[in-house]
């Protein structure tokens, strides 16, 4: 009745029936025509804003992925469909209600799981590491019971050390406060924001060296610092801290965060170091470089991530810390990265600089711009670990972002394409399928015939016929003589390096291939590491027996890192966006944000 005395504007009110609507379009089609697509453009414009679209912050647009349309075509496996991989999500999900539930009902709080005994470790001050680790990685898979109960439990959390205990400053700031400020960021949780802005006062007398660099551990007690074991601080010690404090100034408006995370930066861009060639270890009292050890593997790895990322992280403003990343990248270029002799599989290495710092850009011309082999001047070690395999993502995220000459955009490229095929080779070269933690790479007799960019020059200049050196892609070693390396350190302790770069190739590139990878190593992580109550790290990745040894250990980066990535991977739809995120270097993604007036003034930042 209501509807005959309405007529036909009836439907401005309520939505017309499945039936009435037939009737309608077949009696006048073109008149519905305007409203419909009036419809789909109102939902196409205003439906991100009712779900709650990117907040101004999010303020530019990353360029298109890069291809490489002049390289001939590689063979490549057929890939999954989009049903597979929805399930090989849930498959990851499961894995890591797994391995949280584990640490739940065996070792909460205490900081880790050991996974076989069911007891526990206690490494990172006893607060409950694994919690603070896992946290974002719950919130991005829908885990909002083991959230909220886990915020809650945070809420709770004093972080005063026991007497005579000290907190490690680095794996505090990237674990702990990298999780809290993420899982803000997320969430817009207030108690996640009080417990970051009291955890990252407590642990900001750190700074407090002669230097300015930050002192290996603190006691947030009595604010007495100790240092480390070589006496120095690391380069990644020196600058790993510097994204969580910076976005913690942006969310607290407190200029001492940035302060002091910067002051770690001025004393980089004073440094008299040659050519971007930042050594590994720092003296805590003068702030100048103390050893002469160019490396991307253990004590530098994040340091690297930081340039880059921090420059992306205050949308593109800090052009200085762009500056440091190119110098660097270019460096390890030209002086770390090397072929094997048999396999060509490229990967990088760590070096001695020869005293005093031989590379005068003056004296020695950059092998990119003149194509000539350089004088050695570094003793490479051959030796390659699975922490440098976080490297062929941050190219590829360089080659992305930055606004390259395309020859320099095509070798950061190439390289982060050829280095992440050797990171996967030295996983399915092995009888587990898992990756050993450091192996050393046969090299030439001549250390320098194997530096690979004088050979993709030499390519270039020969009419860059097939693939460049170091992308050719040979197949898995049918034996450990043909492998062209010895593995050197025999674990897999759960690292995700390998897969945070196939997750960045597989967002940078866009081919599934990497996705593929990703899956076949996590089919071996479920055969091989799991436990009844979680995942254990392998002693031998090349003992395959039914019960492969294990240690008794469940690493928090592997609930922060390795699943996360493994998540993203398998995931269509792009959960963190690359241009509105950054993620530290234990996998928690920071927002990216624009410094405001105000803060620019506040915090001197030109
Ligand atoms: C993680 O804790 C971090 O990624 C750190 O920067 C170095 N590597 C471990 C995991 O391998």
């Amino acid at each position: 009745m209501l509807s005959t005395l309405m007529g036909r504007n009836q439907y401005l009110l309520r939505i017309p029936t499945f039936r009435e609507g037939i009737s309608l379009l077949a009696g006048r089609p073109l008149r519905w025509v305007p409203q419909l697509l009036g419809f789909i453009l109102v939902i196409w414009y205003f439906g991100p804003i009712i779900r709650g679209g990117p907040p101004d912050d999010f303020i530019y647009e990353l360029p298109p992925p890069i291809h490489h349309p002049h390289l001939p075509p590689l063979y490549k496996p057929p890939t999954a469909s989009a049903n597979d991989w929805k399930l090989r999500s849930h498959q990851v999900r499961e894995a890591f209600i797994h391995s949280y539930k584990g640490y739940r009902d065996h070792a909460f709080p205490a900081d880790e799981l050991a996974p076989m005994s069911g007891k526990i470790h206690n490494n990172f001050n006893g607060w409950g590491v694994t919690v603070y680790d896992a946290l974002d990685t719950m919130w991005i898979m829908g885990l909002s019971e083991y959230f909220d109960e886990a915020v809650k439990f945070i809420g709770e959390a004093d972080y005063t050390t026991k007497p005579k205990q000290y907190a490690p400053f680095f794996e505090t700031i990237i674990r702990h406060l990298g999780g809290l400020l993420s899982a803000y960021a997320l969430s817009k949780d207030p108690i996640l924001l009080q417990q970051a802005d009291k955890m990252g006062a407590m642990l900001l007398p750190a700074f407090n060296t002669d230097s300015g660099l930050p002192a290996y551990a603190i006691s947030t007690r009595t604010n007495a610092t100790r240092g480390g074991w070589t006496g120095n601080t690391l380069w990644a010690e020196a600058l790993s801290n510097q994204l969580e404090y910076k976005y913690l100034a942006h969310i607290t408006g407190k200029p001492e965060y940035f302060e002091k995370a910067e002051r770690c930066m001025q004393l980089m861009y004073e440094a008299n170091v040659t050519d971007g060639i930042f050594p590994t270890q720092w003296n805590t009292k003068t702030g100048a470089p103390s050893n002469n050890k160019f490396s991307v593997g253990a004590f530098a790895d994040s340091a690297h991530e930081y340039l880059l990322k921090q420059w992306l992280m205050t949308s593109r403003s800090e052009t200085k810390i762009k500056d440091l990343y190119l110098n660097v990248s270019k460096s390890i270029i030209e002086n770390l990265l090397y072929v094997t002799p048999s396999r060509e599989m490229l990967y990088v290495t760590d070096a001695d600089m020869l005293k005093p710092h031989p590379r005068k850009s003056e004296e020695l011309p950059s092998t990119i711009k003149s194509g000539s082999t350089p004088t050695p001047s570094s003793v490479p070690s051959g030796t390659f670990e699975h922490l440098s395999c976080f490297l062929p993502g941050l190219l590829a995220l360089g080659a992305q972002t930055l606004d390259l000459p395309a020859s320099e955009k095509e070798i950061h490229a190439w390289a982060a394409e050829g280095l992440a095929y050797t990171c996967w080779l030295t996983y399915a070269d092995t009888k587990t399928g898992l990756g050993p933690d450091v192996v050393s790479m046969k090299m030439f007799t001549k250390n320098e015939d194997g530096l690979w960019l004088p050979r993709v020059e030499k390519w270039k200049q020969q009419g860059r016929s097939g693939r460049p050196p170091g992308l050719r892609e040979p197949g898995a070693a049918t034996g450990k003589a043909s492998r062209d390396y010895t593995i050197y350190k025999r674990s897999y302790l759960l690292r995700p390096e390998a897969l945070e770069s196939f997750y960045i190739m597989w967002r940078t590139t866009g081919d599934p291939v990497w996705r593929e990878r990703g899956w076949t190593i996590f089919q071996a992580i479920e055969k091989y590491a799991k436990t009844e109550i979680g995942y254990a790290s392998l002693v031998d990745v090349d003992k395959s027996s039914e019960k492969a040894p294990v240690k008794d250990e469940m690493p928090s980066y592997f609930l922060a890192e390795t699943l996360k990535y493994l998540y993203l991977l398998f995931t269509d739809e792009e959960l963190i966006p690359l241009d509105k995120w950054v993620l530290n270097t234990e996998a928690h993604p920071i927002p990216i944000f624009e410094w405001t007036d105000t803060e620019k003034k506040l915090f001197n930042i030109s």
